[in-house]
């Protein structure tokens, strides 16, 4: 199975490079437009970041697990926003250390 960290960073590529902004990413995945990214939106997420469909619901169910902070099963803008800026220092981080 992938690891965390090279599932993380598919998410992350699929955010940065697929979209102009992060706000442009949350509206694109908000197919309801109801304002937050339920379970099955983030689940859609995480298929388009090309991780493996089979796991891709787990993954879905952990980022809210961990990310969630008003514990409404669903990401806000702010929580988006927040996992987001730290998918992308936790990948500047790894471009340091492979550049040394
Ligand atoms: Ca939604
Ligand atoms: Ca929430």
């Amino acid at each position: 199975m992938a690891s965390k960290k090279a599932i993380l960073s598919k998410i992350r590529i699929l955010i940065t490079q697929g979209f102009a902004t992060p706000e442009e990413a949350f509206s694109f995945f908000d197919k309801n437009e109801d304002g937050y990214l339920n379970k099955k939106e983030l689940k859609n997420l995480v298929k388009k970041a090309k991780v493996n469909r089979m796991i891709s619901g787990m993954v879905a169910g952990k980022m809210i697990d961990g990310l969630d902070k008003d514990k409404n099963k669903k990401f806000d803008w702010s929580e988006f926003k927040l996992a987001v800026e730290d998918l992308i220092a936790e990948g500047l981080k790894e471009e340091k250390k492979a550049s040394k």
